[in-house]
C-alpha cells in the first residue's frame, strides 16, 4: 500500500497519510507523494477542495524518528530536512488556491500538528490531541508552529504548548481557537466530507483569493490590507461565480458555482 493514498470524488481530492503502524510518521517518500497530490490539486480544475486526513488511530506523529541515526559522530543538519521537505510543504498548503480541510482523526504530534494548522479548516475527532512534541527532543517547534501558534492562541498559550509539550485535547483546541471544531469520533469522517463537499461546490476562485487575504493580514498594516482587498476584489469581481452569485440572489435561488 502506498504511504499516502489519494482519491478524487465529487470535486474533493482526499489525501490520506497511510503508515498507521507509525501513527503516520513522515518520511521522504510521504513528502514526495504529498507534493504530487498537492500539485494535482492545483493543476486539475475539477478538483475544488482538498481533504487531508490520516489512516488508523493517529493523524500524524511528525518526523519519523526511527529513520534518524543520532548516534553517529557526524552531526545531522536538520535545516536540510526543513528546507527540502517541511518548509515547501507548509508553503504549498498555505498558497494552494483551493480550500483545504484537515480531518484530525487522532494524535497530531510535532510537525504533524503544525501541518494540520497550516490547513484552512481543521476539524478534529474529540479523542484527538495536539502535541508540540519538539521540546521532548530538545527541538524548536517547526513546520510553521512558531508562526501559527502565537497568532491563533496568543503568546502565553503558544509558549505553554511549546515548552511543556503536553497534549492539548481537541475540545480545548476548539475553545482556544486553534481549530475550527471538534466533533464526536464517529462523526468525523462524515462531517469532514460534508465540509469538503460544501467547499468543492463553492466559488473556488473567491475562496483562493480569500485565503490569500486572510493569510497576508498577519504581516500587513490596515492600509496595506485594504489595498490588498481592493486588488483581490477586483479579481473576484471578474469571476463567473460572482455573476452567478448576484444572479442567484436576485432570482431568489441557491447559486450554482462552477469554480470559474
Ligand atoms: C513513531 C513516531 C515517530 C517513528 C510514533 N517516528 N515512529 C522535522 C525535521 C527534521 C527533524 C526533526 O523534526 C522535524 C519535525 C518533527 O516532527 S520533530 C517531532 C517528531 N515527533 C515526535 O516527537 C512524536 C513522537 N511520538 C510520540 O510522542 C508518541 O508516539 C505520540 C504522542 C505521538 C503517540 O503516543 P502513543 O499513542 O502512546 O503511541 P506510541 O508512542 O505507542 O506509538 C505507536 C507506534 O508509532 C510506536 O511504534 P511501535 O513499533 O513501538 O508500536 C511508535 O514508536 C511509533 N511512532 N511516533 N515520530
Amino acid at each position: 500500500m502506498p504511504s499516502v493514498l489519494v482519491s478524487v470524488d465529487a470535486g474533493v481530492l482526499t489525501v490520506t497519510l497511510n503508515r498507521p503502524e507509525k501513527l503516520n510518521a513522515l518520511n521522504p517518500e510521504m513528502h514526495r507523494l504529498l507534493r504530487g497530490a498537492l500539485e494535482r490539486a492545483i493543476g486539475e480544475p475539477e478538483i475544488r477542495a482538498v481533504l487531508l486526513t490520516g489512516a488508523g488511530r493517529g493523524f500524524c506523529s511528525g518526523q519519523d524518528l526511527a529513520e534518524r541515526d543520532v548516534t553517529s559522530a557526524a552531526p545531522i543538519d536538520l535545516a536540510v530536512w526543513l528546507g527540502e521537505h517541511y518548509n515547501p510543504l507548509v508553503r504549498r498548503l498555505r498558497a494552494l488556491p483551493k480550500p483545504i480541510v484537515c480531518a484530525v482523526n487522532g494524535v497530531a504530534a510535532g510537525a504533524g500538528a503544525n501541518i494540520a494548522l497550516a490547513c484552512d479548516l481543521v476539524i478534529a475527532a474529540r479523542s484527538a490531541t495536539f502535541v508540540q512534541a519538539f521540546a521532548r527532543l530538545g527541538l524548536v517547534p517547526d513546520a510553521g508552529g512558531t508562526y501559527f501558534l502565537p497568532r491563533l492562541v496568543g503568546t502565553a498559550r503558544a509558549m505553554g504548548l511549546a515548552l511543556l509539550a503536553e497534549p492539548l485535547s481537541a475540545e480545548r483546541a476548539e475553545q482556544w481557537g486553534l481549530i475550527w471544531k471538534a466533533v464526536d469520533d464517529a462523526r468525523l469522517a462524515e462531517e469532514a466530507q460534508k465540509l469538503a463537499r460544501t467547499l468543492a461546490n463553492g466559488p473556488t476562485r473567491g475562496y483562493g483569493l480569500a485565503k490569500k487575504a486572510i493569510y497576508a493580514s498577519a504581516g500587513n498594516s490596515l492600509d496595506a490590507q485594504l489595498d490588498l482587498e481592493r486588488d483581490l476584489q477586483r479579481e473576484a469581481g471578474l469571476s463567473e461565480d460572482y455573476r452567478e452569485g448576484v444572479t442567484a440572489f436576485k432570482e431568489k435561488r441557491s447559486p450554482r458555482f462552477q469554480g470559474k
